[in-house]
């Protein structure tokens, strides 16, 4: 092939890159809830390049955020919010702009850090790992070209983009992965404990903005070419407060005391 052709072919490749690239929120934002239980919202039909991205964000040399999907949401009041994903096998739509007709993969061992903050959305421009503002974050804290990436799946961790805009700071509320063994780093507890390519968790949340990295947990994984597209589902539900259980409880049982007195009277 031509020099020529092949460097337009890489450019042509390039143009398409950046929405899936950098983090963004497209198509992955759950949007605003009032706190309220019952409240759900599900984003279907996304992927992530190999299964190791979010576990390979809990080593010593962090992880390279391109391996994960970034999802959002806001809450208006504070609530127990439940946040699910799983596998997920599809075609993506050959009549989309980008189109794709490449079949994405099941077997997605999924693997997710909730964070409250966000990162940079239009009109800045995106996040990600490698210009030198995001270089120069990583390097203050874990020294020069020690990281393989920004995103740290136990850990708070900043990123910016390529205008150098004050970083988007995101901070660690917690993490659930998907199966009953550590998947090799050894720097993780093991999982959920049930290996059903799905995991959820339930976070006690103030109001306000959060993030959501998800990726896969097999740390093996990343020296396995070529790699695959694994699709993921995920859904963020608002559900009872364990007090409101209790007072629902409570409540069932003064009723059915009421029922059995209202008996015995008669
Ligand atoms: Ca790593
Ligand atoms: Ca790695
Ligand atoms: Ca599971």
């Amino acid at each position: 092939m031509k020099t020529s052709l092949k460097y337009a072919l890489f450019l042509a490749g390039m143009t398409s890159l950046p929405a899936m690239a950098h983090i963004t929120y497209s198509g992955r934002d759950f949007g605003t809830f009032n706190g309220i239980a019952g409240e759900s919202q599900t984003r279907w039909n996304n992927s992530v390049p190999g299964n190791f991205g979010w576990v390979d964000g809990t080593d010593a040399d962090w992880g390279d955020s391109h391996k994960t999907r970034a999802y959002r949401f806001h809450l208006n009041n504070d609530a127990d919010v439940k946040v699910s994903f799983q596998s997920q096998v599809f075609t993506p739509d050959p009549t989309a702009a980008v189109p794709n007709p490449v079949p994405v993969e099941g077997g997605l061992t999924p693997g997710f850090s909730l964070y409250s903050g966000l990162a940079h959305v239009a009109p800045f421009l995106a996040d990600h790992d490698f210009g030198p503002g995001s270089t120069a974050i990583r390097d203050a804290i874990a020294g020069a070209g020690n990281t393989e990436g920004s995103f740290r799946a136990l850990n708070d961790w900043s990123i910016t983009n390529d205008n150098n805009d004050p970083p988007s700071i995101f901070t660690y509320i917690g993490s659930a992965y998907d199966g009953s063994v550590d998947y090799g780093t050894g720097v993780i507890a093991g999982g959920d404990g049930v290996p059903d390519h799905m995991v959820s968790k339930t976070f006690h949340l103030a109001a306000g903005d959060y993030s959501i990295f998800v990726g896969g947990s097999d740390y093996a994984n990343q020296s396995v070419l070529p790699q695959l597209q694994y699709g993921i589902s995920g859904t963020v539900a608002v559900v009872p407060e364990p007090e409101t259980y209790a007072m629902l409880l409570a409540g069932l049982g003064l009723m059915g005391a009421m029922v059995r007195r209202r008996k015995s009277i008669g």
